[in-house]
């Protein structure tokens, strides 16, 4: 399995972590995102939507991060990490797709105005970050109540939708997430997903640095 990526970015480490906590043995083929290379002709060819990350498995070219993690949890028949009773695979899939729809537009908003812009030399526009907050407290209030019920997202262990859900968040420190108030994320953040093997695997830091270009 092949996966083209730059680690740094958030769908792309989704898709590392991901692989971790499968167990999935992988080639990683590095496209540079702030090179811009997710926009050359060899990878628009393989994702027509110029955006990380993609697979490719033998005449499977696949691109869409959480059908990524899909996919592979599917082929390695990992049923803990992508469980495979009716309902629970309902409610995993119930938050990847409100991961992909909703969670990871408004995180981020926080993620370009706090990180990217500064980084870019620019400052974060406090109109934007004050305009969008209502909609990420109703967001996150959603996910703070789930995870008031349960210790992963979706039940007593991690499964690929706990990996979705923490990749907008993976740099929530210096993107400034609003999280004074959602305690349950905070906890699941820094007490499971970010002590777990998969996520330290994979870290990236502020300044976007990697383990080994620290
Ligand atoms: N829904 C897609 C989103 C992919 C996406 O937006 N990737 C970003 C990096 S996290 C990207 O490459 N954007 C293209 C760009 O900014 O030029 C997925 O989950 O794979």
């Amino acid at each position: 399995m092949e996966i083209l990526a730059d680690p740094i970015t958030v769908n792309c480490r989704k898709v590392l972590a991901g692989l971790k906590l499968i167990g999935t043995e992988y080639t990683l083929t590095k496209v540079d995102y702030f090179k811009g290379e997710q926009k050359n002709p060899e990878f628009t060819a393989i994702n027509p939507n110029a955006a990380l990350p993609a697979l490719r498995d033998g005449d499977l070219v696949l691109w869409e991060s959480n059908a990524i993690l899909q996919y592979a949890a599917d082929k390695a028949g990992n049923a803990s990490a992508y469980p495979t009773d009716l309902k629970t695979r309902a409610d995993v899939n119930r938050w990847l797709l409100w991961e992909c729809g909703a969670w990871f537009g408004t995180c981020y908003i926080y993620l370009v105005e706090n990180c990217v812009k500064p980084l870019l030399g620019d400052t974060a526009d406090q109109s934007v970050l004050d305009g969008e907050a209502p909609n990420f407290h109703k967001l996150a209030g959603i996910l703070d109540a789930r995870l008031g019920e349960c210790t992963w997202v979706c039940g007593d262990h991690p499964t690929i939708a706990d990996v979705a859900v923490a990749a907008p968040m993976h740099l929530h420190g210096w993107a400034k997430l609003p999280l004074e108030n959602h305690g349950n994320i905070r906890r699941w953040m820094s007490e499971r997903v970010e002590a777990a093997p998969w996520w330290k695997a994979t870290h990236v830091g502020e300044g976007f640095t990697l383990p080994d270009a620290a």
